[in-house]
């Protein structure tokens, strides 16, 4: 197929595709919807809400506690969810994987626990410049309560970290080696598998944030060989409020449990009390059920399509997107590096990014605008915060014309 081809080809799936989720189906402010924030949380497919319907209509009980059939179809229903969570990210098995109720929550429960035991004053957190604010204040707050010392990798000019400066700042003092495997303001796409060995050689452990690779990259733990890997259920498809967190069994099973409560524990008396094993050691009182019985229904949403087919398909977009505001006057991208996820960040000259978010949302379009949770990514580049547009499997090539149209007629307006 030529390139002509692949697209066509892919714009008739898309046409499907789209028809599976309602919310783009409406009009905002007069004018069709064009969802370009899918970076924040993504929309979700009639399957994965019909899930929560038959869930709450028929299933729904409380887990692992009763043993009438509702509580036990539950229970099945959300651990048949841990072992999908496991085999879409290859982990070894489904007691590693650790439901959380995000990202945020997964990196907080390792500096919490991990954390605490393993870490004396004087070990090194080392993290890069790029992260979100959960992949570095939960650092911050176990630096400071520990007498520890957190480390930041640099950034080029590009939007990658400056690898070159890696094997100088790791020593046997650096205990976690935290790293975002593809960047929320930038796009930029992290070398995991590289650091992980990287971060071993100096006896470190390897956490991944895969908040925003989980929808888009083919994600394997065994072969990243990373300790930890967190990631969200929103921006995949599926419900908010579910987090995975994986973590190899070994440091699972020595790690302290996160929370105290109901489920976590083997038998409570006053004298002692003994902890249950993995993964139930780590979530304390009644999950999230629901949500995390209709996640697996997004991974077979995204099995469905193929990582494959998602990544070529923004890809596509990507490379369009790029070239086509490239051309508009005054723009500047940040974040150019090689290889990215379908996130485009950008400012433009003489006009306040709220005022563009404002702007569009009036044309229907919605994007982010400020600084993505990423504060000190922006001050490295001497920005507050910028506009950023990132895709989905949902995203079309004419949603990508208007908003460059769009932003055509806003600088024509502004500048005349
Ligand atoms: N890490 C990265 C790289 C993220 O992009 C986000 C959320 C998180 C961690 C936290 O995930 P949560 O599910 O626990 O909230 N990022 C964004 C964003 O870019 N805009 O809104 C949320």
């Amino acid at each position: 197929m030529n390139t002509i081809d692949q697209e066509s080809a892919l714009l008739c799936d898309l046409t499907k595709i789209r028809a599976q989720f309602p919310i783009l189906h409406q009009k905002v402010n007069g004018k069709p919807l064009i969802y370009l924030d899918n970076a924040a949380s993504n929309q979700k497919p009639v399957s994965v809400i019909k899930a929560l319907e038959y869930y709450y209509t028929n299933d729904h009980a409380n887990i692992h506690r009763g043993l009438h059939t509702l509580a036990e179809r539950a229970t099945e229903a959300y651990e048949n969810s841990r072992k999908a969570a496991g085999t879409f990210i290859n982990a070894a098995e489904a007691e590693e994987i650790i439901f959380t109720k995000g990202t945020s929550e997964g990196i907080n429960l390792i500096a919490s626990t991990f954390g605490r035991k393993f870490l004396v004053p004087g070990d090194e957190i080392l993290i890069t410049n790029m992260e979100h604010h959960s992949n570095i204040v939960p650092w911050q707050m176990l630096c400071e309560e520990k007498g520890l010392d957190l480390k930041v990798l640099p950034l080029l000019d590009n939007g990658e970290v400056k690898w070159d400066t890696l094997e100088s700042m790791l020593s046997e003092r650096t205990k976690i080696v935290s790293v975002v495997h593809a960047s929320n303001s930038l796009g930029t796409i992290n070398p995991i598998k590289a650091i992980c060995a990287k971060a071993h050689q100096v006896g470190a452990i390897m956490v991944v944030d895969g908040a925003q690779a989980a929808a888009h990259l083919n994600i394997d733990v065994q072969d990243l060989d990373c300790d930890f890997y967190a990631f969200s259920s929103h921006k995949m498809y599926g419900p908010t409020g579910v987090g995975i967190l994986y973590g190899k069994r070994n440091w699972l099973e020595e790690m302290p449990p996160y929370q105290g409560g109901g489920e976590m524990i083997k038998e409570v008396s006053f004298e002692q009390t003994t902890y249950n094993d993995i993964p139930h050691k780590f979530e304390a009182g009644t999950p999230n059920i629901a949500d995390v019985v209709a996640f697996k229904t997004a991974i077979e949403f995204i099995d469905g399509i193929g990582k494959k087919t998602i990544l070529n398909h923004e890809n596509l977009l990507l490379a369009h997107a790029s070239k086509e505001l490239a051309g508009i006057d005054g723009l500047r991208p940040i974040g150019v590096a090689p290889h990215k996820v379908g996130v485009i960040s950008f400012v433009l000259e003489g006009i306040h990014h709220f005022d563009l978010g404002v702007m569009l949302d009036a044309k229907g379009i919605a994007v982010r605008t400020g600084h993505h949770c990423t504060q000190p990514l922006m001050e490295c580049y001497g920005l507050e915060g910028t506009v950023r547009v990132s895709f989905a499997i949902y995203n079309t090539i004419e949603e990508i014309d208007t908003l460059v149209e769009s932003l055509e007629s806003i600088v024509k307006k502004l500048r005349s």
